[in-house]
């Protein structure tokens, strides 16, 4: 039976709509950005971002020998942050520049290619080439474009939404997923045993070998205003983890203690995110991460996050083994699908 909460919500826009990169070309020349990407002061960066001692998001080297170790760093993190970045984690550093090249490659090719990828108006989906995710408080506008597709398992892959242009765009990301997918296993073993569960109790609660991998690219085109608009606003992740790659340009900020502080940008280091399914799981053990990104002046930004989602049928909920009398469950128990629907529309969950 289809459940009616099922389908994602369509709130993207038409395709005539004008894209951010077109935006920001004349805005460039104007020194100016349009009134709606402009943010409340709550929330401009200029006047948000922490300057000062910064703590620094714990980095964590994946090849430790001392597994027991590694469990226990990844553990802390999580509870203490909800997001790290590890290094060392074996991804050769030509697999990530690949992937890095072809969704660059992509991201410049002629207006009317990148069209051939938007998603369609009326898609149950959110695979394709776009400018809005979710409702936006006061129709304000985030100073980004993107493109989402699903790159595992192969059941769920939709090779339209895949660039044909760069050609070596499917081979880049085979390779790049094919590597991540092994990181994320050894990832949700020291997760798992972090919690006190089994080795593999983490990945079979979040769909096992369904587990979706959904890459989205970022697109943050240079903006003469870095001061006022944002590249990705105020979010916590509806995944189970996400693990990203960023390009070079600074942009990812966290929230913690009541402050925005930059991500420390770390070559070929992988972020990840504790994302909103592992918060609820773990019955809120490890944080899910409030983050943004700010965008910069005359740089493009980019990065290439791919979410970890359970199967929209199932159902997620903290862990019997984690609860108990002086623990009781914070969370309910939801479909993946309905946890999404409510968030993208900002429904209590
Ligand atoms: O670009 C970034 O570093 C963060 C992007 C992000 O948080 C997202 O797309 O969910
Ligand atoms: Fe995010």
């Amino acid at each position: 039976m289809i459940h009616p909460h099922c389908d994602e919500d369509s709130n993207e826009p038409p395709t005539d709509i004008e894209r951010v990169q077109a935006i920001a070309f004349s805005s460039l020349s104007e020194g100016t950005i349009p009134p709606e990407f402009i943010r409340s002061e709550k929330e401009e960066p200029a006047i948000t971002t922490f300057h000062g001692y910064v703590p620094q998001v714990p980095t964590i080297d994946f090849s430790d020998p001392d597994e027991a170790n590694l469990t226990r760093l990844i553990a802390v993190a999580s509870m203490e942050w909800g997001i790290f970045q590890i290094v060392n984690h074996g991804i050769p550093f030509h697999v990530i520049t690949s992937l890095q090249k072809v969704g660059r490659e992509f991201f410049e090719l002629s207006q009317e290619e990148k069209e051939l990828y938007a998603k369609p108006p009326d898609s149950k989906s959110i695979e394709g080439y776009g400018t809005k995710l979710q409702k936006e408080v006061e129709g304000k506008k985030a100073w980004v474009d993107h493109l989402f597709h699903k790159v595992w398992p192969p059941s769920a892959i939709n090779y339209h939404f895949w660039p044909k242009n760069p050609p070596s765009y499917r081979d880049a990301n085979e390779e790049y997923t094919k590597c991540l997918r092994g990181v994320a296993d050894r990832l949700f073993s020291r997760l798992s045993l972090g919690l006190g569960l089994d080795e593999d109790e983490l990945k079979k609660s979040v769909g096992g070998d369904e587990l979706t991998y959904l890459l989205k690219i970022n697109y943050y085109p240079p903006c003469p205003r870095p001061d006022l608009a944002l590249g990705v606003v105020a979010h916590t992740d509806m995944s189970s983890i996400t693990m990203l790659v960023p390009n070079e340009v600074q942009g990812l900020q966290v929230f913690r203690d009541d402050h925005w502080f930059d991500v420390k940008y770390i070559p070929n280091a992988l972020v990840i995110h504790i994302g909103d399914q592992l918060e609820i799981l773990s019955n809120g053990k490890y944080r899910s991460v409030l983050h943004r990104a700010t965008v910069n002046k005359e740089m493009t930004r980019m990065s290439w996050p791919v979410f970890l989602e359970p199967p929209p049928e199932l159902a997620i909920g903290p862990l019997s083994k984690l609860i108990n009398e002086e623990n009781p469950p914070k969370y309910k128990e939801k479909k993946y699908c309905d946890y999404v629907y409510c968030k993208l529309n900002k429904i209590p969950q």
